[in-house]
């Protein structure tokens, strides 16, 4: 029985292109106010990117990706928010720790910039590694397999050994298997079946499935896949199968309905015993990435 609530992780994307909330929180104003609606639902971490991840994104300069995100941490921070950066670049990341970010979410795992695993090892932060194959513009030809879980996890783990490698403490990491990353949509309907391979390799693990596009096609009619912004009610259904997998965290789009599904979980399987409990709270956190 577990004695932990899962984390919720509000994403925050300062971008033109995102693709599902791209352009809407482009200006920091916007940003900062989005990110205490998250908090005010529950989020526990806001996850701020200024790069789009998207099929076919065109990078943005290193300067207009920490232009974008910077100004955001640092508000957030300064209101008492834990913030973490999604960038794969070591000097955004280096500077978003200096604005109050203590979370590193590296969608490369390290690969993307040659820097990233060292810089974080010199800065007092927690470190996503994710599973990676290749830059937007190549990463749906990458998606091939001949033993998915078997690559994904020995892939991981080799990202992970060489974030220890640069000094960043077991203690500090955090993996995530990367859904829609050289992933289709049955490979991440397979790896979700298979969260307990990923946690098998003894760090917490981060569920990020929020409204991504395989949701879209399972939920399709006619042929035409249910937009994003229509997606969280599934979003949610898998929170709780995260929740159930023993996950760290959830990144999503939206936070009510995946405390309230985490919420329903912990009182289910946290406090069988408790009659006339509140389910609102959720439990208690721990690992709390303060
Ligand atoms: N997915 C996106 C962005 N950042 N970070 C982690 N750790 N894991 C993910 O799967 C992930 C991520 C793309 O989704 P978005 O455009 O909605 O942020």
């Amino acid at each position: 029985m577990s004695t932990h609530r899962t984390l919720v992780m509000g994403v925050l994307n300062v971008t033109p292109d995102s693709f599902s909330d791209g352009g809407d929180f482009l200006d920091p104003v916007a940003a900062v106010a989005r990110g205490q609606l998250l908090l005010d639902e529950g989020a526990d971490i806001i996850d701020v990117g200024g790069e789009s991840t998207r099929p076919g994104a065109v990078r943005p300069s290193p300067d207009e990706e920490a232009a974008r995100v910077l100004p955001v941490i640092h508000s957030l921070a300064e209101r008492g928010a834990v913030v973490s950066v999604d960038t794969m670049r070591a000097e955004v990341a280096e500077a978003a720790v200096r604005a109050g970010a203590t979370i590193v979410n590296d969608v490369s795992g390290g690969l993307a910039d040659p820097a990233m695993l060292a810089t974080v090892a010199s800065l007092d932060a927690r470190y996503i590694a994710m599973h990676w194959r290749g830059h937007s513009d190549t990463m749906e030809s990458r998606a091939v397999y001949t033993d998915l879980v078997g690559e994904v996890v020995a892939e991981l783990a080799a990202r992970v050994d060489a974030a220890r490698a640069a000094g960043i403490g077991a203690e500090r990491l955090i993996v995530d298997p990367g859904f829609g990353f050289a992933k289709d949509a049955g490979h991440n309907w397979e790896l979700l079946r298979h969260l307990e391979a990923v946690s098998a390799l003894g760090y917490p693990l981060l569920v990020a499935v929020s409204r991504k596009r395989f949701l879209g096609s399972l939920l399709s009619r006619e042929g035409i896949p249910r937009p994003p912004q229509q997606r969280d009610a599934a979003s949610a259904a898998l929170t709780l199968w995260a929740a159930q997998h023993g996950a760290w965290a959830v990144r999503t789009h939206t936070v009510r309905e995946h405390r309230d599904a985490i919420a329903v979980w912990n009182r289910l399987e946290v406090a069988p015993a408790r009659s006339g409990g509140s389910v609102a709270s959720g439990g208690e956190a721990s690992g709390f990435p303060k």
